[in-house]
């Protein structure tokens, strides 16, 4: 039985790699940081049954004593690199704790795997970012585009993406980059754009909203399911040699799209309005409406990410098998079911 270790076990991807790893025959297990509240709901969401096949560690990627303890008495064949500070807006607000987290903390792991004597017997995989594309140079974004991170998140990623290359040809570990484009799911954080708009535009259905204020809704972006994005993880680590791969859809949509699809999807009139607005966001007739606010705009924006899974296609064998359009639909759905049972 392989054995993986999971950091990140608690947000989304997690949740997705350990249903997949244990439905492997993996044995899972799952670092998890001291919280005051239980961080593990998004187990509850998916299907609690998955808490209780994972074995659970405490640890922290800014805790280097926790990093080595676990990784000398686990013993992973494979590691799953997913813990992050992975907000970009939330990394200008935070930047050193972003960069002691997603830089440092991916150092921190690899030395784990090196003081442990595991180097040549741990699979490393890294949760890089299409954000280190950031002001893009060319369209598509493949292996071979140049980095231009604008973020605190993306330079510490940078970071992590060039240790992560660092120790494979340093010291023959097969370490992987999976350069993964943003990919959603109903189990997305709240303050991520698409999750945002579902369960906004969720409550404003059921009443108990009366408007989503957004950003920059002119951003676009390749959006996959997240689902789909873990199987690539998975496969990254399966390979005969360590290599860095894009994960994409090759779509793009902006983030005004997005918001219509899952209006569609819920079938809903939406106003979408700039002016004129009261300071709850209501225009003069108390519209329900879409309004923007510069709260959610970036100090170093983003604006553009298109990749080609070219090379992950050829030999990984990906596909994106969820179009947008279904995946708008399958988190509209779900938040409006939640948002019902709140209610009732
Ligand atoms: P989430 O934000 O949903 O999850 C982040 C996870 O990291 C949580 O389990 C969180 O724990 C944990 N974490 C945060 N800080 C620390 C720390 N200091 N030590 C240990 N654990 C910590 O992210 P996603 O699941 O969406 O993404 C997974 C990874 O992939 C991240 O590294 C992200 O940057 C990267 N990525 C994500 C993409 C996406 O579109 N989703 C695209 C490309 C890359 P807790 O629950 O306690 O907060
Ligand atoms: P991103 O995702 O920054 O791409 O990082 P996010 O959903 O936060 O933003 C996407 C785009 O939407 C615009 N936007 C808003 N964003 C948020 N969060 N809230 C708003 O109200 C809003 N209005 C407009 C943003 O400006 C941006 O252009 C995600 C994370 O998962 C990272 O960890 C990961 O590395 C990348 O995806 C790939």
């Amino acid at each position: 039985m392989k054995k993986a270790l999971i950091t990140g076990i608690t947000g989304q991807d997690g949740v997705y790699l350990a249903q997949l790893l244990l439905s492997k025959g993996y044995e899972v297990h799952g670092m998890i940081r001291m919280a005051s509240t239980p961080s593990t709901t998004r187990f509850d969401d998916m299907d609690s049954s998955l808490y209780d096949s994972i074995q659970w560690h405490y640890g922290d990627l800014t805790d280097s004593p926790s990093l080595v303890r676990l990784v000398a008495e686990i013993r992973p064949d494979e590691i799953y690199n997913l813990a992050a500070q992975s907000h970009v807006k939330v990394s200008f607000e935070v930047p050193e704790y972003t960069a002691d987290t997603n830089a440092l903390g991916t150092l921190r792991l690899l030395e784990a795997i090196r003081l442990a004597g595991l180097e040549k017997h741990t699979r490393f995989y890294q949760a890089s970012t299409s954000e280190l594309f950031g002001k893009v140079r060319e369209t598509p974004q493949t292996e071979a585009t140049p980095f231009h991170p604008r973020s605190p998140y993306a330079v510490a990623k940078l970071y992590a993406y060039w240790i992560t290359v660092n120790y494979r040809e340093s010291y023959g570990m097969y370490a992987c980059n999976g350069i993964l484009f943003n990919h959603e799911s109903p189990l997305r954080g709240h303050e991520f754009v698409t999750r945002k708009i579902t369960l906004a535009l969720a409550r404003i259905k059921c009443g108990l909203q009366d408007c989503l204020m957004l950003g920059n809704l002119d951003a676009r972006r390749d959006w996959g399911h997240a689902r789909d994005y873990v199987e690539m993880q998975w496969r990254m680590l399966q390979q005969d040699e360590a290599d860095d791969f894009v994960i994409a859809t090759g779509q793009q949509a902006t983030v005004r799209e997005f918001v219509e699809l899952v209006a569609k999807a819920l079938d809903m009139e939406i106003t979408w309005k700039n002016q004129g607005l009261d300071e709850e966001g209501f225009d003069a007739e108390g519209n329900r409406i879409i309004a923007i606010s510069p709260e959610f705009f970036r100090p170093a924006e983003v604006q553009k990410l298109l990749g080609s899974a070219k090379k992950a296609h050829e030999k990984l064998g990906w596909t994106a098998s969820t179009t947008l359009e279904e995946l708008a639909q399958e988190m509209a759905l779900a938040d409006l079911e939640r948002v019902r049972k709140e209610q009732a």
